[in-house]
């Protein structure tokens, strides 16, 4: 059941991030030793024409600054955009899990989610084909907690030995930096042609799930089995997910495309000004629960990264809302400095032996001590946890905190004992008991070597648009590939999924489809198997389809804030204008004036109509629908500038509500649209629900079936 939410009263940990802002309204201009500058555009010289003096410590301190306010990039998820919120549990889960933020309704815990590209540096555009990261620190009062997803339920490997490898191939290749956050080369479609592990991943990002209309519009995942824990120590296996309010929605390949030129931080932006004009972007927290009696009754492993559980076959429970509702104050001390790492946990919720999880373990702290310069990077205000931080780590770069304490060590005694370890029933972390029983091998476990049938399962779900975009997608990924045999090896890789699909992309790439499986050089085997002993399985899923797995049947039923262009000249009708506006801005899209050129044009009546863009400025492909209103004399214009006709084509090419008013008609005309037969989400004339309905569609992908529209 739905709770109220809670207002939008800062949370703690804004209050906490309060104290470390600063704001330069009405003050002096300072050293950072609090030091007034008198002057601050000449440094100090021996003469007006002479060489700068070594004294000058304004100077060097404000160049010796400058010259250190770089850190290394996160070597993956380097681009990236984060929001502060807070999240709140519907219910107590405390039968399952003793976490306190998911055990008290009442609670509200603090969050800052940080969303990411992976493989783009961080300057790359935001509509690369990738996998989007989804990291949500809880600063929950037991401790921080953090849920570091993807919004993709599966990944590319299994072992966290072949993270590296794996990065390594889908990076810029090593003798020229190219190509930049883009999949599409030899080296990543080398990788995963011998790797059939890869091949489920491989599936998900070729959909359109890696192309996503907004961050707000996507799910998120923790893709590994985690475990709940009970107030009694009792374990439940866990897999979480988050499901966007708004729907997940994508943008098609060739509008990506586009985006990336016209506007690369498209998704940032938007996702910054949803928070700022207060339509903040929600999302539910699901769980799927696995009592740890059933671990074995799957036809995969539950320890298996590359393996979904269907929801069809375990539901997904909403259990929480999450609330983004605002923006950060400085882009770098939070959203660059934030460090998330799987292994940030809170008493109720642990790992399982996942082999890539168990690798995360180690990688995150790793990587924050490199990229944020030491040990202390816990102390950063965006890192501090709202419980309080006691213990008897020291010193180190940057150290913040003050210890009182005589004693840096414990036991002791001339501090009195403290600060003391708790027992568990005051809150003290124990891990789960897991009962281990093994010997030591360097080997993976048999049941994680069907690598075809879940990735079978995911193409068989698709919608036959979304079955399409998948085709193309590894025609367009694979049509960049230059060395032959790597297409070659990857059409073999997909045979093993479905045939039809790899019939489709060898038509694409002019090839055949090998007729035998050439072996994959998977070097992937048991422990006690020789590297040729190993043979893919391939075992029956309990669904043939799953219809959570297909954007086809997500949420259509709001235009919040989707953007609508109304193109408009000298004449048009302003009260058409004023009225079709009106609706949609009611039903929560936002409205763009875009004409010739900036300031106003005149209408009909005389009226002055405002204009939000020119045809220089705005594209197609940065708005959702578009609108031609009422007015001849606008619609002859139009009729004559190439921008206006060419924004129609694209949006109708991109599958998009396009309304024409029916002074347009001519207009209509001069474009390549049908003008004489009725097609999906075209719209002749001013019927505002109507055109609303059409905008909540997102997207009319039947009409790709018919491909002449230039543009
Ligand atoms: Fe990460 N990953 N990862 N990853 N990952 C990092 O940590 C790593 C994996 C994810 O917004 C790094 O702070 C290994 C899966 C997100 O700051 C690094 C393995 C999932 C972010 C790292 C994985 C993720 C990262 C780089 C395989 C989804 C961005 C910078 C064993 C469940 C977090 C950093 C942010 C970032 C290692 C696989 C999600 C190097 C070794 C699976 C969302 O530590």
């Amino acid at each position: 059941m739905q709770k109220k939410q809670q207002s939008d009263k800062p949370t703690q940990k804004d209050e906490q991030l309060t104290r470390h802002t600063e704001d330069g309204a009405e003050q002096f201009l300072t050293t950072n030793q609090g030091v007034r500058i008198n002057d601050n555009q000449n440094s100090l010289k021996a003469g007006e024409r002479g060489a700068t003096l070594m004294e000058d410590f304004i100077f060097r301190e404000k160049m010796t600054h400058f010259d250190h306010e770089r850190i290394p990039e996160r070597v993956v998820h380097a681009r990236g955009e984060a929001a502060h919120g807070y999240f709140q549990v519907y219910e107590s889960m405390a039968e399952y899990t003793k976490a306190g933020f998911l055990t008290d309704p009442s609670r509200i815990t603090p969050v800052f989610v940080r969303f990411s590209t992976v493989a783009g540096s961080r300057g790359s555009t935001d509509l690369a084909r990738d996998v989007r990261g989804f990291a949500v620190k809880f600063y929950t009062e037991e401790g921080n907690y953090d849920l570091v997803g993807n919004n993709i339920p599966v990944f590319f490997i299994q072992d966290a030995m072949k993270f590296p490898d794996f990065v390594h191939a889908v990076k810029p290749e090593p003798q020229n930096e190219i190509p930049q956050a883009a999949s599409a080369h030899d080296t990543f479609w080398d990788y995963v042609s011998i790797s059939p592990e890869s091949t489920h991943m491989v599936l998900w990002v070729m959909s359109d799930r890696a192309i996503p209309r907004s961050l707000r519009m996507m799910e998120g995942f923790g893709v590994h089995t985690f475990r709940f824990v009970n107030e009694a120590g009792k374990g439940t296996f866990v897999k979480f997910h988050w499901k966007p309010l708004l729907g997940v929605h994508s943008v098609a390949w060739d509008e990506a495309q586009k985006i990336s030129g016209k506007d690369p931080d498209f998704h940032r932006r938007d996702l910054w000004e949803a928070i700022e004009s207060g339509n903040y972007p929600e999302w539910e927290l699901g769980v799927q629960l696995v009592p740890e009696e059933d671990e074995h009754k799957f036809p995969f492993d539950l320890l298996d990264p590359t393996k979904i559980i269907p929801e069809e076959v375990v539901p997904v429970q909403r259990i929480g809302k999450m609330v983004l509702n605002r923006n950060p104050d400085n882009f770098f001390a939070e959203t660059e400095q934030v460090a998330f790492h799987p292994g940030h946990l809170v008493p109720g919720i642990d790992f399982t032996n996942d082999p890539l999880l168990q690798g995360r373990l180690f990688s995150y702290n790793d990587t924050q001590l490199i990229r944020l310069g030491g040990p202390n990077f816990a102390e950063i205000p965006i890192n501090r946890p709202i419980a309080p931080v006691h213990n008897n780590q020291r010193d180190g770069f940057m150290r913040q905190t003050i210890n009182r304490s005589p004693a840096s060590y414990e036991p002791n005694t001339v501090a009195g004992g403290c600060p003391y370890q708790a027992m568990m029933k005051q809150g003290g972390f124990t891990s789960y008991q897991e009962r281990v029983d093994a010997h030591k091998v360097r080997g993976r476990s048999e049941s994680f070597f069907d690598h075809f049938s879940q990735a079978a399962l995911f193409f068989n779900s698709q919608s036959e648009p979304e079955k399409l975009h998948i085709i193309n997608a590894f025609r367009f990924e694979l049509g960049k590939v230059s060395r032959k045999e790597i297409r070659q090896r990857m059409l073999g890789i997909l045979s093993q999924v479905d045939t039809y699909l790899a019939e489709k992309v060898a038509e694409g790439l002019g090839m055949p489809v090998p007729e035998v499986l050439e072996k994959p050089i998977n070097r992937v085997r048991p422990a006690d198997a020789g590297p040729d002993e190993y043979e893919p399985k391939s075992v029956p899923q309990q669904v043939g389809a799953s219809a959570a797995l297909s954007m086809a049947n997500t949420v259509k039923d709001s235009i919040k804030t989707r953007k609508i262009a109304f193109l408009v000249a000298e004449g048009v009708d302003v009260a058409d204008v004023s009225a079709m506006k009106g609706a949609l801005v009611s039903a929560g899209a936002v409205v763009q004036v875009i004409a010739m050129h900036l300031g106003e044009v005149s209408g009909a009546d005389g009226q002055a109509l405002a204009v939000d863009q020119s045809f220089l400025t705005a594209a197609s492909v940065l708005f959702d629908a578009v609108y031609v209103p009422g007015g001849a004399d606008s619609a002859t214009k139009l009729s004559t500038i190439p921008a206006a006709i060419h924004f129609v084509n694209e949006a109708y090419k991109h599958c998009k509500a396009v309304c024409i008013h029916k002074d347009a008609i001519a207009f209509l005309r001069k474009t390549a649209l049908p003008a004489d037969t009725p097609a999906a989400g075209l719209l002749t004339g001013n019927d505002a629900d109507a055109f609303i309905q059409a905008i909540a569609q997102h997207r009319f992908w039947e009409r790709e079936a018919v491909d002449d529209i230039p543009a």
